[in-house]
């Protein structure tokens, strides 16, 4: 985890909170994790991809993390904006892990509070996830805060690392999300294909991931374990996407109360 002061053009971060802030009614939903978000805002806001894809910004996150990173290629997502405020409002993200390996968080606005940021459980994530499946609290000596900052970018490798935002008890916050993954190692990644569905029902993102398995996770998947599939085929991917359907979704949304 660092936090750094950036030093991203801030004619294009004001682009970006207009056009978001323009767009949030339609487009930012809180389906689970009391977390509201647009899902893949670049898709709608191209600033972002012009931010996401700067060599400058990669060069400084690579140096700050010793290796390669590259943003993430799912279009639902490489980035994503979230929204957040008192519990009456959008509400603040609950405990979790995320599914993305690398995350920059880079706050565009926040409004009427000094005390707001992400915290870390220190424990083994697992463990945090069992005490909470079991209705306890997260004991707060395990606990670390960094405090967001406009005009700071804080960088996390929140893959496998139980997190959550400080409850707001007042104001607002609006923050770009911008995710990324090893270069080296793309199949490290835990954005499951039950999340993704019961979070974009849809299934538009199917045949991306599918594509990103077969041309860049599954190679370099090979190359690390030194095994070699000649000719991969992928009859067992329909198979899997209707269990996904039928089964893994239906099954994770009573469990995170998803409707
Ligand atoms: O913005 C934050 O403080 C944390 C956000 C987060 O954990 C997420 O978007 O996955
Ligand atoms: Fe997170």
């Amino acid at each position: 985890m660092a936090q750094f002061k950036h030093n991203y053009d801030q004619n294009l971060l004001s682009t970006i909170l207009r056009k978001a802030l323009a767009i949030k009614e339609e487009a930012a939903i809180k389906r689970h994790l009391n977390l509201k978000y647009i899902r893949g805002p670049q898709r709608l806001i191209p600033e972002i991809s012009q931010l996401n894809h700067d060599p400058l910004r990669l060069a400084r996150i690579n140096q700050l993390v010793g290796a390669e990173l590259e943003p993430y290629p799912i279009s639902i997502v490489a980035s994503t904006i979230t929204f957040m405020g008192p519990e009456d409002g959008d509400g603040t993200v609950d405990w979790h892990s995320d599914g993305c390996p690398v995350t920059e968080l880079i706050p565009l606005s926040i409004d009427d509070n000094d005390d707001c940021g992400v915290e870390i459980y220190k424990g083994n994530h697992e463990t945090g996830h069992a005490l909470l499946a079991e209705g306890k609290e997260i004991p707060g000596d395990q606990v670390f805060g960094v405090q967001h900052r406009v005009g700071s970018s804080t960088l996390g490798q929140f893959i496998r690392v139980l997190h959550r935002t400080v409850p707001m008890s007042r104001g607002t916050r609006v923050t770009l999300v911008l995710n990324l993954r090893s270069r080296e190692k793309p199949y490290v990644d835990d954005n499951s294909l039950h999340y993704l569905g019961a979070d974009n029902p849809d299934f538009s993102w199917v045949d991306e991931v599918v594509s990103d398995v077969r041309e860049h996770r599954l190679p370099a998947y090979e190359a690390a374990m030194g095994v070699s599939t000649e000719t991969p085929n992928s009859s067992w991917v329909e198979e899997v996407t209707s269990d996904i359907r039928g089964h893994q979704i239906p099954a994770y949304k009573n469990q995170v109360g998803i409707q």
